[in-house]
């Protein structure tokens, strides 16, 4: 029903200085005249788009609020059909009202991003792009939100549709000379047919690279501190979480249960996890916190091990860093240098060469207490180089994706990959040919230019009603 005309509140449902009601549809224009009435007297299907003018909203003769309205015209709207946006007062019931007068004069209320689902279906962006459209509404830091700009703007869709052409391009050269034989069409070089393939694959890999560090960012690093008691552990969640999150006292075994912040460090979200300090005990409390803290290593993807300098390496410190799955990242603290002699700092350093299996890809020796603000940094930096790589920018190493673009993307990898495969064997061009047009296919899904109706309704369910 695309034809039906649509409405609802488009700036949330909160007092607020102004809410925005907007109406798309064909009729967008017609029933915004029934409900605003300029001071000028130029109605609304005078004016021209992108122009608003001051008026007051009707509702049953009587006006309810003041109001701008403003006006676009298809094709040149967020839709690509005639938009009327009216901002009134961000007054809760008037905001209801004004809506409720939309309706009454002939508007239907629109379904959760139906405005966007619209501007898909008319060609103002592709599925990628409106998709990103709900990543931006939702992000929830800068950098969130400017990579899930850059996806609105097109940074994946030129790419994909870039490799596209070539791959249509190559599928059609290979067709032509396999079907018209006497035509005399030269046959592709496999040099340069595999070299071009080899290409689309590298940069989908690109793609997906960016796409999961992407993830990373958004969902956050599942950070674990682990260490025996006393060592420093909820100092380093106090000063990472910037506030008192968990009880620092001198006496061991103060944390006894596991303490969980999400918090942002530079670009990352770390879902942070103070741990009871691992050791043996009888006392059944500590016992089970001790029990959650080793639960806690098994989903870790980093972690942050710290020992104290100022006492002798014991046996609970290398049953803990024995605990820590090999493949994970730890990030190891020789803590309270201010109060070590140096004498211990051998024995540390003897159990990470008693363990090379480990991965830790920083060792420090400092005071958390003296040095706090320096080794924030320091795990920033750490994390950037490990996780994003050396030469990580924001801007331009990461995107913001769902798992819709990301499977497709994985998919036209594979079958580019298998081509490739197939070509080094030397199966028939026929059998390559197949699996290019199969790529083209996912491509052409992941775009939504060749999608299903189920795909389409299933990708706007998620959005939120007014966009
Ligand atoms: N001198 C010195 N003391 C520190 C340093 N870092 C932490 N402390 C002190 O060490 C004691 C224990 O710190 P916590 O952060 O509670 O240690 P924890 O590892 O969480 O201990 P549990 O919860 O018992 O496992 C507190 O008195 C801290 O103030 C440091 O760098 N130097
Ligand atoms: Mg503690």
């Amino acid at each position: 029903m695309i034809n039906s005309t649509i409405a609802a509140i488009s700036s949330g449902l909160t007092e607020a200085g102004i809410s925005v009601i907007r109406i798309s549809g064909s009729d967008a224009i017609g029933i915004g005249e029934k409900v605003f009435r300029s001071v000028s007297g130029k109605k609304l299907s005078e004016m021209s788009g992108y122009t608003c003018a001051l008026g007051k909203v009707i509702s049953n003769k009587r006006a309810i609020d003041e109001c701008i309205a403003t006006v676009f015209r298809a094709p040149r709207s967020y839709t690509g059909e005639d938009i009327v946006e009216l901002s009134c007062h961000g007054g809760i019931a008037v905001t209801r009202d004004t809506l409720r007068a939309v309706l009454d004069a002939g508007a239907t209320l629109a379904q959760p991003g139906e405005f966007t689902k619209r501007a898909f279906l008319n060609g103002k962006m592709d599925l990628i792009e409106a998709e990103s459209v709900m990543n931006l509404i939702s992000a929830k830091s800068s950098g969130e939100a400017q990579a899930a700009l850059s996806v609105k703007e097109g940074y994946i869709s030129k790419q994909v549709n870039e490799i596209k052409a070539e791959l249509m391009n190559l599928a059609a050269h290979l067709n032509a000379w396999a079907d018209y034989p006497e035509e005399d069409i030269p046959a592709i070089e496999p040099e340069h047919l595999k070299n071009s393939l080899i290409n689309a694959s590298y940069q989908l890999r690109e793609l997906l690279r960016k796409y999961d560090a992407g993830k990373l960012m958004n969902n956050g690093i599942n950070t674990v501190i682990v260490g025996r008691p006393n060592v420093g552990k909820s100092t380093l969640m106090n000063l990472l979480s910037g506030h008192d999150r968990s009880i620092v006292t001198d006496v061991p075994g103060t944390t006894r249960d596991t303490v969980e912040e999400q918090i942002q460090l530079g670009d990352f979200r770390l879902n942070l996890i103070d741990t009871a300090g691992i050791h043996d005990t009888d006392d059944t409390v500590e016992k089970i916190g001790v029990e959650r803290a080793q639960k806690k290593l098994e989903t870790a993807q980093f972690v942050v091990f710290i020992v104290d300098l100022s006492v002798p390496l014991s046996a609970d410190d290398e049953h803990i860093y024995k605990m820590i799955p090999s493949d994970i990242p730890v990030y190891f603290i020789n803590n309270k240098s201010d109060r070590c002699t140096g004498s211990n700092m051998d024995d540390y350093d003897g159990l990470r060469e008693k363990y090379p299996d480990k991965n830790v890809i920083t060792a420090i020796c400092t005071s958390l207490k003296n040095e706090g603000d320096r080794v924030k940094n320091n795990i920033e930096y750490v994390l950037g180089r490990y996780f994003l790589g050396r030469d990580f920018s924001y801007a331009s190493d990461v995107i913001s994706y769902n798992e819709r673009q990301r499977s497709l993307t994985d998919k036209t990898k594979t079958v580019i990959d298998e081509a490739v495969k197939a070509l080094s064997i030397w199966e028939t061009l026929d059998a390559v040919t197949v699996l290019i047009e199969e790529a083209v296919g996912y491509i052409a899904e992941l775009t939504g230019e060749n999608v299903t109706d189920e795909v389409v309704d299933r990708v706007f369910h998620n959005f939120c009603v007014g966009k």
